[in-house]
């Protein structure tokens, strides 16, 4: 369904969904999802109270022994694969956090020294986030260059997979990718295109960040590698997308964005870029045409959005 420019040129300016226009206003973007799982004890939701405050640094957390061992099974298998199914900007990245921000299966990196790293690498910075956010929320914080992340870690009984992100995910999926230029940019852009989106669009936009921030692959030398964060911290899934079995689709924003997904076991169909370069065009394409009455600009020496009328 598409919407006439001149449908929403006339939409009341208080009908505009809110979103944020200066770093701080990144405080009021935490809307924690709250999926109902039979298996959970629902008398101890997770709390909000557990993260500090946004504005506060990055809390350093001590996990146990039995933690670290998960983290070092996961580490150690997942290394072995990255150099046949990661892509090139993913290995480069890894290399640099094994050699500058102590990377290894030693030990779980802290999201402080890991939120440094970035910061010089990209820009990028992290926060901590109690668990999944809303769409709109998540997004609206990638236009600032600010990654919300999860602290803990998956159980013990499950390190090959997990349906929800935990620290294992964010360190080994997501962090590598954000330390590269051209992805920051990317993830950068979907941010910006979410801000004051409708609830339609936030929902495409976010299946498009799905299949391709965290289940994407992409070409190279010939040959199809993973970028997906969530396939670089699942060794069942990363192993499973490369193979025959799924359906390998090129990548096309307005056929990936409404292709439906799932989010509890692996996916049916992943979609294929050439290149970032050609997947950060085509997402720019496509994303010209959502219709704000507005566009947004972010100034990164003030961090503050610049809201401008449309041309
Ligand atoms: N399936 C991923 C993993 O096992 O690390 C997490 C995906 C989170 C969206
Ligand atoms: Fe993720």
């Amino acid at each position: 369904l598409k919407r006439v420019a001149g449908d929403v040129r006339s939409m009341p300016e208080e009908k505009l969904p809110w979103f944020p226009r200066r770093m701080k206003d990144l405080d009021r973007c935490n809307m924690l999802i709250t999926k109902f799982d039979p298996d959970l004890d629902h008398d101890h939701p997770v709390s909000l109270q557990k993260t500090k405050k946004n504005c506060d640094p990055l809390p350093t957390v001590e996990y146990t022994a039995e933690e670290i061992s998960t983290w070092r099974q996961i580490y150690q298998q997942l290394r072995s694969i990255y150099p046949t199914s990661a892509c090139s900007q993913f290995l480069d990245s890894l290399q640099q956090l094994e050699d500058e921000c102590g990377y290894g299966e030693a030990r779980i990196p802290q999201l402080r020294d890991v939120s440094a790293f970035l910061k010089e690498k990209t820009g990028f910075q992290l926060r901590p986030a109690a668990g999944l956010l809303s769409a709109r929320d998540f997004l609206a914080s990638l236009a600032f260059r600010v990654f919300q992340c999860t602290q803990y870690i998956r159980h013990s009984s499950s390190p090959m997979h997990s349906p929800e992100p935990d620290c294992c995910h964010e360190l080994l999926g997501h962090i590598p990718m954000l330390a590269d230029k051209e992805f920051a940019q990317f993830s950068q852009e979907i941010g910006l295109a979410s801000l004051g989106a409708s609830d339609d669009d936030i929902e495409k936009l976010s299946t498009l960040y799905w299949f391709t921030v965290e289940f994407g692959l992409c070409k190279q030398n010939g040959e199809v590698k993973a970028y997906g964060a969530g396939l670089l911290s699942s060794y069942g899934e990363l192993v499973y997308a490369l193979s025959n079995k799924p359906e390998h689709k090129p990548f096309n924003p307005e056929e990936t964005a409404v292709q439906p997904y799932q989010d509890q076991t692996y996916q049916p169909v992943y979609f294929v870029s050439e290149s970032f370069e050609e997947a950060k065009l085509k997402l720019r394409k496509y994303s010209a045409n959502i219709k704000r009455p507005f566009a947004v600009r972010y100034d990164p020496f003030t961090c503050s959005m610049e809201v401008l009328d449309h041309p």
